[in-house]
């Protein structure tokens, strides 16, 4: 019953359905299904795959983009589910994808995870150049500015981004965190950033440990 239904949800977004993915989501989380399960299993699973299908010629960006649609709405029914309500304003964080990388899902996912988990998000969207990090900076204040790169051709705009926050003096106040499907721990080192996130759920962690430091 429960492979029934994920697999299902699997089916909606690798088909790029947007009219029935959210309701295969509600499917999941009325028969008890965990909604980190739902995320892993049906969702992001289900864009794996279509990134496989891409690679083999099988999909082409219109696909591609079908399904990133179906998925965002399915996370529109998610969203309330992964979010914790009660918990305090653990900090402020600026985040974007930046310069170039139109990817916005898995920023997404980690902005509703930190809002979740009590921070205060300032989202600044997908194909962000550095100088609106460093506007962004500049008029929020945050204790973190947290970077998404979906392409090996736009994690160096990660550096950028991190020059430009120190050629404008801010980078001492502020901690740096990178993610995205190309990026690694050892990446994050080389352009010193303050930390390295695999996923939205140890965005969170990361995130949480940086403001006790
Ligand atoms: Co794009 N695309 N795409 N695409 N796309 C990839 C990334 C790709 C791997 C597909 C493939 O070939 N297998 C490939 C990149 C190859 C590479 O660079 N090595 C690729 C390509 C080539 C392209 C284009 C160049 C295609 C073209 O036009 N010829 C083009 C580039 C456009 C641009 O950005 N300038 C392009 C376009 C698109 C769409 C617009 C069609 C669409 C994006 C829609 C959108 O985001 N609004 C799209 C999609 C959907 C994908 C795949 C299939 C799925 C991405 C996704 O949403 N995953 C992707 C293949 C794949 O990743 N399997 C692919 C689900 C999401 C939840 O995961 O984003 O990894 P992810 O986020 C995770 C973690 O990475 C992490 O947490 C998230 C949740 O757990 N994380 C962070 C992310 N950001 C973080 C920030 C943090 C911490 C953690 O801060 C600290």
């Amino acid at each position: 019953m429960e492979e029934e239904l994920l697999d299902e949800l699997f089916a909606t977004i690798l088909d790029g359905d947007i009219q029935s993915a959210p309701g295969a989501v509600q499917a999941a989380l009325d028969a008890g299904l965990g909604p980190q399960k739902i995320l892993n299993e049906g969702m992001i699973a289900a864009m794996d795959r279509v990134g496989e299908l891409y690679e083999c010629g099988d999909y082409y960006v219109a696909e591609m983009f079908t399904s990133a649609k179906s998925l965002q709405a399915a996370l529109g029914v998610l969203r309330p589910h992964l979010q914790q309500s009660d918990v305090q304003a653990a900090g402020t964080v600026v985040i974007g994808t930046v310069k170039g990388d139109m990817h916005d899902i898995g920023k997404n996912l980690v902005t509703m995870m930190l809002e979740g988990a009590g921070f205060k998000v300032v989202d600044l969207g997908p194909d962000v150049h550095p100088s609106r990090f460093v506007a962004a900076v500049q008029e929020h204040n945050p204790d973190i500015v947290a970077l998404s790169a979906l392409l090996t051709t736009t994690m160096p705009a990660m550096q950028t981004t991190l020059d430009a926050l120190a050629a404008a003096g801010l980078r001492q106040q502020i901690k740096v965190i990178v993610g995205g499907a190309p990026v690694n721990d050892e990446y994050a080192e080389h352009i010193h950033a303050d930390g390295y996130a695999p996923d939205a759920s140890q965005a969170v962690a990361l995130a949480k440990a940086l403001m006790t430091l």
